[in-house]
């Protein structure tokens, strides 16, 4: 049974490691670093090598990286036709899957498979992508990721069109009644999530920008992740 998306305000702020950035030699050490620093899930980037030319985690390795946390998985899925790796990341035991509106025919039909698995069902949209893209199944949706740059890789520059983006898009939301969580991926950082909390984000994917940074070590993470958070709560508007 579908259970439609709530109209709610308590969604909280959440900082999400993106394990794509993190030190793949130590990953076992790198996560429980994280966990202990206060990250609230862990981000999986998921790339088929044709929606984007990159290829990220797998299978495999998100069945270890299970095994390996409690944390809540949030996997972002950079594939065409996301309704086929539906099944194996559900068997993998994941919490939340957001899939791109732009490599998906039918968003209605996988939303529903999500949610019919019993996990969260959120939509990626491109900065270039319009948001009419999703209006037939905004009922549906759990989360709207936000990218702010563009998916498949780290480490690249901001794209400030998304706040304008963001701000039609929450209105919108506002005046239909639905409030999904709200998150962005792409160059969140010390300089960027003031202008995206105010736009209604409240999920910050922690990349290079803003978690791995240069300095970045387990014996840091804590602060960081701190002043992540701090910035997005003293900022975030609804
Ligand atoms: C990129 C991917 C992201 C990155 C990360 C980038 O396609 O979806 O999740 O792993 O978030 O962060 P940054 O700060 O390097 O742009
Ligand atoms: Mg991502």
């Amino acid at each position: 049974m579908v259970q439609m998306a709530q109209i709610s305000n308590n969604h909280g702020i959440k900082i999400s490691a993106s394990l794509m950035c993190a030190d793949w030699l130590s990953l076992g050490n790198e996560m429980k670093a994280l966990e202990a620093a206060g990250a609230d899930s862990f981000h999986v980037d998921i790339m088929d090598g044709s929606f984007v030319q990159n290829f990220a985690l797998n299978f495999w390795q998100v069945d270890s990286i299970r095994k390996a946390t409690k944390l809540p998985l949030h996997v972002h899925l950079m594939a065409y036709e996301p309704a086929r790796y539906l099944h194996r990341l559900s068997e993998a035991g994941v919490n939340t899957i957001v899939f791109h509106a732009e490599g998906c025919k039918n968003p209605d039909y996988a939303l529903r498979e999500i949610k019919d698995h019993g996990i969260n069902a959120g939509v990626a949209l491109n900065v270039e992508t319009p948001m009419t893209i999703l209006f037939d199944c905004l009922d549906l949706v759990d989360e709207i990721l936000f990218m702010a740059t563009r998916p498949g890789d780290m480490g690249q520059k901001f794209r400030p069109d998304v706040l304008p983006k963001m701000s039609k898009f929450v209105k919108t939301m506002k005046e239909q009644g639905f409030h999904p969580e709200i998150s962005v991926d792409g160059h969140v950082g010390g300089e960027t999530i003031p202008l995206l909390a105010a736009e209604g984000a409240n999920i910050f994917i922690g990349g290079t920008t803003g978690l791995f940074t240069k300095d970045a070590n387990p014996s840091n993470y804590k602060d960081k992740i701190k002043s992540m958070r701090d910035l997005a709560e003293k900022n975030y508007k609804w």
